[in-house]
């Protein structure tokens, strides 16, 4: 076991990079996705299912576990791995971002946030020095600095005061999480879709130092071609030799186009969510198998897949379940698209390994522009 946090990139191919962050809990493969357990659990699976996914890394979230069932109970209880079932490693975020989309009356300062709990209205502050605390406390491996993230599309004066704040703030989260061997601490880039605000940003961080850089802010609300344009430079200006984070992306499209452009790790909730109501991705697209044409379909989602809803169910079966709301209808379908997700990642690896990353890409293109058949 390895008792630093490391990161190898093993090939590139254009600006794409595959290889392999290793920490004391286990091995991440990059490029890599990290389906999302936001409450201490990754909805309607296993820790063990999720595994054989393929995902290497979870994701949780400081801002609904201090809430419920908070930090401390789940320290006493001996951490989030144990707690949960998962002792591979895990990525947590911060919580600034949560507290701006789902909490109540937030109150803004250079100190922190105040904001009221989306459960039951309770007041909480969150400051960096808080969220290294709880992050530390649920035994996080990759903790992400506490940061602020506007909603686009916000005019560049708010996107560079709000920049620089989170500045300030990635210092003050560098100080509090101290020297902690074995775990690491990302610093998040911000700066909207502004060059020089997110070169600004970049020099920053470096400033400061830390063990892998994300590129925050963007998938909130700029669409994708906006979202290529900032990732055709933000990635460049960030280290070469540390992991990139693109966070909170995206549909199978924008992971590939951000794998393309150099981002090593992303999460998101959509492969989990979607299952939840009846979406499935696979390598033709998006499938909704509520709709009434699969209702009498005998075939699999997905005659390729090798996950348990394609290896053992129809497509009038998942209809069915889904249709009836049974509780099997969400755990398949978010099965199969961590599936899909999983593998879209091994075949991205493979492909940049052997050099043939563009024609991977034309590949995943043509079958999704055939569509569902
Ligand atoms: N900052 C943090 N978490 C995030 C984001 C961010 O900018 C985003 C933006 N897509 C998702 N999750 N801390
Ligand atoms: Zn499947």
């Amino acid at each position: 076991m390895a008792s630093r946090f490391q990161f190898n990139i093993s090939a590139t191919d254009g600006a794409a990079r595959t290889g392999m962050i290793t920490t004391p809990r286990g091995e991440v493969r990059t490029p890599a996705f990290m389906p999302v357990g936001t409450a201490a659990t990754v909805k309607g699976m296993l820790p063990g299912s999720v595994a054989e996914t393929g995902a290497d890394i979870l994701l949780g979230n400081t801002y609904h576990l201090m809430l419920r069932p908070t930090a401390e109970r789940i320290a006493a209880l001996g951490g989030l791995h144990g707690f949960m079932g998962w002792d591979r490693p895990i990525l947590t975020d911060s919580g600034g971002f949560q507290v701006m989309s789902l909490s109540g009356l937030r109150k803004l300062t250079e100190e922190g946030v105040t904001f009221k709990s989306h459960i039951d209205g309770s007041k909480h502050h969150l400051t960096p020095e808080r969220s290294m605390e709880i992050q530390r406390l649920l035994g996080s491996d990759i903790v992400m600095c506490f940061d602020e993230c506007p909603a686009l599309p916000a005019d560049r004066e708010r996107i560079a005061t709000s920049m620089e704040l989170s500045m300030r703030w990635a210092a003050r989260s560098k100080q509090a999480f101290g020297d902690r061997p074995g775990h690491a601490l990302f610093g998040i880039q911000q700066g909207g879709l502004e060059q020089d605000l997110r070169a600004a940003s970049a020099e920053a961080l470096q400033e400061i130092g830390f063990d892998g850089y994300a590129v925050g802010g963007l998938a909130v609300g700029e669409g994708q071609e906006a979202m290529f344009g900032c990732l055709d430079y933000a990635p460049g200006q960030l280290p070469h030799d540390k992991p990139r984070y693109l966070m909170g992306v995206g549909k199978p499209d924008d992971i590939v186009g951000a794998v393309a452009r150099g981002i090593d790790m992303m999460d998101c909730v959509l492969p989990s969510r979607s299952g939840r109501t009846g979406q499935a991705w696979t390598r033709r697209g998006q499938v909704n198998i509520r709709n009434a044409r699969h209702a009498d379909d005998p075939r699999p989602l997905d005659e390729e897949c090798t996950c348990p809803a394609c290896r053992t169910y129809s497509r009038a079966y998942l209809h069915h379940v889904t249709r009836s709301k049974e509780m099997i209808a969400g755990m398949l379908l978010t099965w199969h698209n961590l599936h899909y997700y999983q593998e879209l990642m091994a075949g991205m690896r493979a492909a940049i390994a052997a050099g043939t990353f563009a024609a991977w890409q034309a590949q995943f293109h043509a079958l999704r522009a055939e569509g569902d058949i």
